[in-house]
């Protein structure tokens, strides 16, 4: 039986990395308090892998009355949200990063596996610089110069471009449902973290970073490219 190698693992950063999601949940709800929305833990799982100005939209989308912003007051809103969540990444420390993921990155780094960041986040570079990970990463995707976010497979076939990989040699890992749909768009092994019915597409699904393992990761891909 010949084997189906992985050239790259390609990793989102909020939800997989560290628990930013967390982070981008709870200025969220700051700004959804303030304008009176109900805005809950499980809304908000439609916002992960989401870029930010969409982000708002879907927050808006919860007020029963119908909302008129300018695209100035949009901005001001968005920007009050990112000043929030930059407060709460600032404590962001290298202990922060999610159970396994060391592991896995040298497990990977040995085998000659090359990986990348393919983040929404404008922030990604500070949150990696917090989690003092920058060396460990053969690149991260600058999300700034990405035109179309998650689920369009840009970030993804951006990573796989500058590794100078096959995108179908590349394993996807994300926690989003948009995120998990970009990978799937570039024709990649996707593999989500999270609860196994969100993601019914997935190659696979973990329900932590904990479980991620390389043997494994190169038989799903194997079962994935037949
Ligand atoms: P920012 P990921 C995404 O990061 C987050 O999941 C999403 O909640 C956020 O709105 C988006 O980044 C944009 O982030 O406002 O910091 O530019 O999951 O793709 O790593
Ligand atoms: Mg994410």
């Amino acid at each position: 039986m010949t084997t189906t190698p992985i050239q790259a693992v390609i990793f989102d950063l909020d939800g997989v990395i560290t628990d930013t999601a967390e982070h981008h949940y709870l200025a969220w709800k700051a700004i959804g308090d303030e304008l009176n929305l109900p805005f809950t833990r499980e809304f908000n799982e439609n916002l992960k892998g989401v870029s930010r100005l969409e982000s708002l939209r879907l927050l808006l989308s919860l007020s029963k009355e119908p909302l008129h912003y300018s695209d100035e007051q949009l901005h001001e809103l968005a920007e009050r949200k990112n000043e929030l969540y930059k407060e709460l990444i600032a404590t962001i420390k290298p202990s922060d990063v999610l159970p396994g993921i060391p592991e896995l990155l040298a497990d990977l780094k040995q085998r000659g596996i090359k990986t990348a960041i393919a983040s929404a986040s404008k922030n990604a570079f500070s949150v990696i610089r917090n989690l003092q990970m920058e060396e460990q990463f053969d690149i991260i995707v600058d999300a700034a110069k990405i035109k179309n976010s998650k689920p369009d497979p840009e970030v993804f076939l951006a990573a796989a471009q500058q590794l100078g990989v096959d995108a179908q040699a590349c394993v996807g890992i994300e926690d989003a449902v948009a995120g998990v749909d970009a990978i799937l768009a570039a024709k990649m092994t996707a593999v989500a973290i999270g609860q196994k019915d969100h993601f019914p597409h997935a190659h696979h699904v973990y329900a932590s970073t904990a479980e991620l393992n390389v043997e494994q990761l190169l038989q799903i891909h194997e079962q994935a490219k037949k």
